[in-house]
């Protein structure tokens, strides 16, 4: 059986494989990822996680990329996690094509995911959860998470990650219906992208007097900063607001709470989506809950107590050796 030590070494880059072949199982719920990925949970806690959300095609991958380029610059390795809410499991074509570029030149120091999210609405955020953690695992210092935010999507992201970047284009959002939508609520840094566009100063105006109106009492002013994704201009003053993000968050107290709340939007989630799964499983998988209706029905037990005894059956999960094995074998094959 692999050690969490040597599993560390293989996802820190002793073993290019292991990392993309455990996210696998980590975003497809296979028990032995997820197994493994409980193993490691205590050497989380270490990244920056960064949610970069706007509408559709805002210039959020485009942003994304740019970024990418300006965080290896200055030394860090990178992790993105891409979410469409649209293409099936295509991979890459989520994705701008600088990004894919960099993540087919096989520079370790870049981990690209995509993932889609048609048709597993409740699932996402737990999966992209447990995929940042893994991440986090990996040793990444920073987390780049696309998101579309449009709804619920939008607020997912600030249960998620430390820093939320607002993306918003001229002629998109405009800076009014980009209010009315509440995403500016949740950005800690908004974004004015495609500022070549000659529209972009009437955004970046109409943004700044909003929040100059709204946000007058808060210790810590919202940067809005204009950006040319396509072409790098801003982006390095947009990584220095990110940094300068984390460094607040930890100087003010902030980063524990929002962890708090993280942690607690986490285990809620997966609280109710564990009690909808036991309620749904197959016969063999929830043996005793016919069994413990009737009894309730015969008044042998009262509703309260088969409650507690459903509740206490264990928690389905695969021994932990078989997800060890599972990133360790087939090395060199
Ligand atoms: N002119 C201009 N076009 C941009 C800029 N950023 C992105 N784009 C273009 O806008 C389109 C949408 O970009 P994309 O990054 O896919 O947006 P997303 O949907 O928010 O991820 C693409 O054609 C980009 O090339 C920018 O700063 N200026
Ligand atoms: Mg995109």
């Amino acid at each position: 059986m692999v050690n969490v030590e040597e599993m560390i070494a293989r996802l820190r880059g002793a073993d290019p494989r292991a990392l993309p072949r455990l996210a696998t199982l980590v975003e497809n719920e296979d028990p032995r990822g997820l197994a493994l990925l409980e193993r490691l949970y205590p050497m989380t806690g270490q990244a920056h996680v960064v949610g970069i959300t706007g509408p559709p095609g805002a210039g959020k991958s485009s942003l994304v990329a740019a970024l990418l380029e300006s965080i290896r610059a200055s030394g860090r390795r990178v992790a993105v996690l891409a979410i469409d809410p649209s293409s099936t499991l295509t991979g890459g074509a989520v994705l701008g094509d600088r990004i894919r570029m960099m993540a087919t030149h096989r520079d370790e120091g870049v981990f690209v995911r995509s993932m889609a999210s048609r048709g597993r609405q409740g699932g996402l955020a737990w999966a992209t959860a447990n995929l940042v953690h893994l991440l986090d695992a990996a040793a990444f210092p920073i987390i780049l998470v696309e998101t579309v935010g449009a709804g619920q999507d939008g607020t997912d992201i600030a249960s998620l990650a430390d820093t939320v970047v607002v993306v918003e284009a001229p002629g998109l959002g405009d800076g009014v219906q980009a209010i009315k939508s509440g995403l500016l609520e949740v950005g800690d840094i908004i974004v004015v992208n495609k500022a070549d566009n000659p529209e972009a100063n009437v955004t970046l105006r109409t943004l700044r007097s909003t929040f100059a109106m709204q946000h007058q009492t808060g210790a810590r002013r919202t940067p809005i900063l204009p950006t040319v994704a396509t072409t790098g201009s801003g982006v390095a003053e947009l990584l220095a607001a990110i940094d300068a993000h984390a460094a607040w968050l930890g100087e003010s107290g902030e980063l524990a709470a929002r962890r708090e709340r993280r942690a607690r939007v986490e285990v809620l989630t997966g609280l109710r989506a564990a009690v909808e799964h036991r309620l749904n499983a197959p016969a063999a998988h929830a043996p005793d809950l016919a069994a413990l209706i009737s009894r309730v029905a015969r008044r042998e037990v009262s509703p309260r107590e088969a409650i507690a005894a459903a509740l206490e059956a264990p928690l389905d999960s695969a021994p932990a050796t078989q997800g060890a094995r599972a990133i360790g074998d087939e090395r060199g094959g």
